[in-house]
Formats: structure tokens, sequence, C-alpha cells
């Protein structure tokens, strides 16, 4: 049996090999047009359909499949990472199961949320009860997430985890800290999310920092870059964190820019702050809203595709290694397949940089 699966992965390696990249357009062939399967991948994605805290605009629950379906419109050749494909990216299917469970659990959040947004004072009952539902649910997806990236990491191949809303990261940090520790967080975000809970519900997209930082063991630190929309309290925990989490805010990034530094320097200097091993967390909404216009929460002025691109360049360079990655909050564009459009491609940046950092 065991014999067979190896022949098998040597017939889809040679296809690999054989493959032409200029001519990837089948549907046939997996994410990014590449026939890769998961045994030969070095990178497997970790679809998480899950949207259940989402307190503003709904819908990143469809974003792992709508970014699937726009991949294959990306051209493989990279003019700076030509070759990186070739180490094979695996779209592994999600469990049925998760996309059941956050429809169902995304119901009662509904109501709670619509209930805070519209009375004072404490939930009743029957919300306090579904609240206590909603947040056991959110342990489930946990993990869920935490087993699929473990036998990612243990198969020795590079966890890349798509969201889905930005709760989904802390599984994926969990175990990417246990198997790394002394690991340093690079957060591309509009928000801090460093929330101590948010309505009420413990795994939310606006606390999954402030959880990591607090809940997990071996994170050496974390750094924000592109926080442009925040509340004092959070503000307050960053700058009272001794330097474990360091916020680069957007304005004052934009105001270091306009006086005449460039983003070669500015990015060196943010690069420098991270430990040897990095695992990147990356909302969409960090960029401009023009980039992500269908974001659960999108806020104007963000980084451009090309200054986040250059950013993980500056990672490779540096020699730091990228051991595991997330993209999350993607929306989903049903007129013009934007947002996906540029949540893939953003993903395939991430891949090939992945795969650059390595060190064999
Ligand atoms: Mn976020």
């Amino acid at each position: 049996m065991c014999m067979l699966l190896r022949t098998f992965a040597k017939i889809l390696k040679r296809m690999l090999f054989s493959f032409n990249p200029d001519n990837n357009f089948s549907k046939k062939n997996g994410i990014f047009g590449l026939p890769t399967n998961e045994e030969s991948a070095g990178i497997v994605i970790i679809p998480v359909p899950w949207d259940v805290t989402t307190s503003y605009r709904e819908g990143t629950s469809f974003a792992p499949d709508a970014i699937l379906e726009a991949s294959y419109q990306i051209d493989l050749f990279d003019s700076q990472l030509p070759d990186m494909w070739k180490k094979g990216i695996f779209y592994q299917p999600y469990d049925e199961w998760i996309m059941d469970l956050n429809s169902f659990e995304r119901r009662k959040a509904k109501a709670i949320i619509d209930y805070l947004e519209n009375n004072d004072g404490e939930l009743p009952e029957r919300l306090l009860r579904a609240r206590n539902e909603v947040n056991d649910a959110c342990r489930q997806m946990n993990k869920y997430v935490a087993q699929k990236v473990d036998s990612c990491l243990k198969a020795g191949k590079i966890p890349a985890v798509v969201g889905g809303e930005h709760s989904i990261s802390l599984g994926s940090i969990e175990t990417i800290a246990a198997h790394f520790p002394n690991i340093g967080i690079l957060q591309f975000d509009a928000h801090a999310d460093l929330r101590n809970g948010y309505l009420g519900f413990e795994f939310s997209h606006a606390s999954v920092m402030r959880n990591a930082v607090e809940k997990v063991n071996g994170i050496a630190n974390l750094v924000q870059v592109g926080v442009r929309d925040l509340c004092s309290d959070e503000a307050q925990f960053s700058a009272q964190s001794n330097n474990r989490i360091i916020t680069y805010y957007s304005k004052l990034l934009k105001q270091r820019l306009f006086k005449g530094e460039n983003w070669d320097s500015i990015s060196a200097e943010i690069v420098n702050r991270l430990p040897q091993q990095v695992y990147i967390s990356f909302d969409i909404d960090a960029l401009d809203p023009s980039l992500c216009p269908h974001t659960g929460t999108p806020v104007p002025d963000g980084l451009l595709f090309g200054e986040a691109v250059y950013l993980l360049k500056k990672i490779v360079e540096s020699g730091r290694q990228i051991v595991g990655f997330d993209l999350t909050e993607t929306g989903v564009d049903n007129d013009n397949q934007w947002d996906q459009t540029v949540g893939s491609r953003l993903l395939y940046q991430l891949c090939i940089h992945a795969f650059a950092s390595q060190k064999s």
C-alpha cells in the first residue's frame, strides 16, 4: 500500500515537472493550476470557512472557495522568484462540518450582535446561552485548525491557513509556537486585534492577537504593520508591553514616507524587529480598501500591494525563515471577482516568498 502511494507521488511529481507553467489554466489541476498532490507539496493550504464573530459585514467564510476559483488566472512566472512554484502548493479540501457549524453558529452570533447594537444592558437568558454555545464552537474551530496545522508541520510542510475571519489564526499560531518556540509574528492589519474579548465573544476576530500574546507560550514578539483603527485600550496594551508588541501605525508610516524616508529602509527596520523564525498573519484589510472592498471591516488608507510584497522580500533577504502564514478577511466580490483576485495573488506571493525563505 505504502509503495503504491510512493509510486503515485512520484508520478505526480513527474507531472509537475513536465507541466507547462505558461499554460496552466486547467481547473482539473489544483490551486494556481498546479498539478500537485498533498504528499509532494511544500506548502499545504488549509482553508477555514469561518465568519461567526464578524461584527460588521459577513461573507469571508466564502473566501477560500472564491480564492481557489480566482487562483487559476495567475501566471506562475514571477520575475523575481520564477521557479518557486515547483516546490508545490496543495489546497487541502476543508471538512464539510466546519462550514455547517459556521452557518449554524453565525445565526446565533448575529442575533447577539443585533441585540447589543439595539439595546442597553445585559443579554437575556436565551442569548447568554447562545453566547456560550458560540464560544464553544469557536473552541472547536481552533482545535480543527490546530490539528490541520500540526499534521502539516509533522509532514515537514509549510502551513498556509486561509480564512475566513481573523479569529482562525489562533489555532495556527498556537501550533506554530509549539513547533517553533521563540517565534515572531508579523501581523499585517488595519486593526490591532488586541481587544480583551469583543461583544462577549472570547475568540473574536478583534481579540485574536490579544489571545495569542496572552494565552500562547513560545511567542517572542508581535510586530504589527498598517494599524489605523483601534481603541485606546488596545493602544495602551501595545505601548505597555515592554516592546513585546511593536505597532507600526499606518499614519506614522505614511508620515515618515512623506518626510522623505523610503520604504526600503522602513521595511528593513520592521524586519529587524523580528526573530529568526517568522509567522505571518496577513489580514487583507491592512491593504488599501481599493484592493479589498468587500472585506469584513474595511478602513481607508492602507498599504499598497507592492509595499506589502516588498516587506516579504525584505524578510527573505534578511535570511529569516517564514515557517507558516495565514491570509484572512478576504471578502467575495460576486460582480467583478476583484477581492478574490487580489486575495489569490497575495496568497501566491506569500507562498513563493515562504519557499524562498527556506534554507534548503
Ligand atoms: Mn485582523
